[in-house]
């Protein structure tokens, strides 16, 4: 019998790369490929448990080399796509838009016109709730699947333009599609340039925690266990060309994310400095899931039991996050703050 394959980009980030691990460990009957070109945000050393299984498969290639890319579908044939490659960081977005357009853009035409070419049988993009843009503090106000697309940054600008791109495949070529919306995620290989993360990776080296503003912006936070979970429920049954929100009802301010982290590790708030606003820094994002829950999916982990065991695995795994912030990360994080 034929073994389902499936192509998942981005596989060597974060939210790839959970589920790479989440999909090669529930289907042992699938192939599974990651491509992923490893920039500074993707590395194998997460896959090591997993490097040798019969059903894993890597491939390094770059989702904007056209005939790479051309070529592995050729060969390949794959069943499903789940598109997660991406530049992702709103801060980078800011001081280096080009490569945003390209990888976001671009990358994400490539693999549509591979799919298209070759055939697959879904083609799921991961999005974002950033290219709805941002909301206002009013609590009873969420984004549903019908807001309009209204991205602020050039990074939620670049994924809003990939999502158009990826509806236009549907709508013109009949490509069999999906898009998902997701708040902020957080959990095991979050990459330290974000802010949960970051805190924790800070706090635990007794060192300031940037503070954007006055800390007062609202992210609704989900495990990324829960994400891949529904990614996976969306690849499978999701109605073809439909468009899926995913979020947990988990409204936090920065600032209480930040102080729920200290607290744990026994610190002091202390460490908090708030230092200059993010240019163009949206609000408030939240979500509302409801279509996605009508598919069957409820999230599992609340943000307390969530943020807890996120913890449990920056202290266990500093093998992870300690050689990222010896390396080309120092640079970076010196160009983004000034500290005192
Ligand atoms: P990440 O930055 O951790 O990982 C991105 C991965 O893509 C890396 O492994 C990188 O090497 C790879 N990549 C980058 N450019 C590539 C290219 N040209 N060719 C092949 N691979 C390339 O990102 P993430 O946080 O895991 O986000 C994954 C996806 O989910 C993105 O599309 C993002 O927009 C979306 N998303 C993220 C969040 C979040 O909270 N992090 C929330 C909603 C949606
Ligand atoms: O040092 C910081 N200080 C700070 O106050 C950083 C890095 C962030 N912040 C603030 C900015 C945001 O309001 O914390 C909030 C979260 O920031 P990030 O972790 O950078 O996430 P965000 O900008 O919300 O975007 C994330 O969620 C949506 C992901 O990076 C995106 O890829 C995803 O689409």
């Amino acid at each position: 019998m034929k073994r389902v394959k499936i192509l998942i980009t981005g596989g060597a980030g974060f939210i790839g790369g959970n589920f790479v691990q989440h999909m090669v460990n529930k289907y042992p009957l699938y192939d599974i490929y990651n491509v992923d070109l490893l920039t500074y945000a993707g590395d194998l050393a997460k896959h090591r448990d997993i490097e040798k299984k019969e059903n894993y498969h890597f491939v390094k290639a770059d989702i904007t080399d056209r005939d790479a890319i051309m070529s592995l579908f050729e060969k390949e044939k794959f069943d499903y796509v789940a598109h997660f490659a991406a530049e992702s960081h709103v801060d980078r977005s800011i001081t280096e838009p080009e490569i945003f357009v390209h990888t976001n853009v671009l990358g994400t035409q490539v693999l549509l016109d591979a799919a298209k070419q070759f055939g697959v049988s879904k083609f799921v993009h991961v999005s974002t709730d950033e290219v709805y843009g941002e909301l206002d503090f009013d609590p009873t106000t969420l984004f549903t699947e019908e807001t309009p697309l209204q991205p602020n940054s050039p990074y939620s600008a670049s994924k809003a333009s990939s999502d158009l791109l990826v509806r236009a495949y549907h709508e013109t070529f009949g490509l069999p599609i999906n898009i998902t919306r997701c708040s902020n995620n957080y959990g095991p290989f979050h990459f330290p340039e974000k802010l949960i993360p970051l805190t924790i990776s800070r706090v635990l080296n007794d060192e300031k925690i940037p503070v954007y503003g006055d800390g007062k912006n609202i992210r609704d936070w989900l495990h990324v266990l829960d994400h891949c979970v529904a990614i996976d429920l969306v690849l499978h049954e999701g109605t073809t060309g439909e468009v899926y929100n995913v979020g947990g009802h988990n409204e936090r301010t920065n600032l209480e994310v930040v102080k729920t982290i200290i607290t744990a590790l026994g610190k002091s708030e202390e460490l908090i400095e708030f230092v200059t606003d993010r240019l163009g820094h949206d609000k408030r994002y939240a979500i509302d899931p409801t279509k996605l829950e009508k598919l069957g999916w409820k999230p599992t982990y609340s943000f307390e039991t969530g943020i807890a065991q996120t913890i449990e695995w920056y202290l266990d795994n500093k093998w992870w996050w300690e050689q990222i912030l010896s390396g080309e990360y120092q640079d970076y994080f010196k160009k983004q703050y000034s500290l005192s």
